[in-house]
């Protein structure tokens, strides 16, 4: 199991790598939901996201995510923002820990209902199961 999931991360990456449209990639539901059960816990989507944007944001490819590859090309404030909330120890890189604690906000802000699960509506719309 653990084996197939690297396999599978690792295919999520290479294909990522080479695109031209990531972030508009659609993104199935299954590749993030590990459990299978429809809805995307913390965990689930924490290092799903944390490990996609990464991967999709150091440009370079050198492991370590900067500040002026986090904020990319963006015009609004919103990755300045979240630069600025969450860079706990102020350096100029993100680190894993950081990174996770911007995506368990998002994650947070996304579970409307509190329930400690992304279902339904909540979930990114890429990642919505098609009925
Ligand atoms: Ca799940
Ligand atoms: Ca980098
Ligand atoms: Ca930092």
């Amino acid at each position: 199991m653990l084996l197939r999931k690297t396999i599978i991360a690792g295919f999520l990456i290479s294909s990522l790598g080479v695109g031209v449209a990531n972030a508009a990639n659609p993104l199935p539901l299954p590749a993030a939901d590990t459990d299978g059960d429809g809805a995307l816990t913390a965990e689930e989507y924490v290092l799903f996201e944390a490990d996609r944007q990464f991967n999709f944001r150091d440009k370079n490819k050198d492991g370590i995510l900067t500040k002026v590859e986090w904020l990319g090309k963006s015009k609004s404030s919103f990755p300045k923002d979240v630069w600025d909330k969450f860079n706990a120890d102020g350096d100029e890189t993100f680190n894993a820990d950081e990174l996770v604690s911007v995506y368990l906000w998002i994650f947070g802000n996304k579970d409307q209902n509190k329930d400690g699960k992304l279902s339904g509506n909540e979930l990114p719309e890429q990642m919505r199961a098609k009925s």
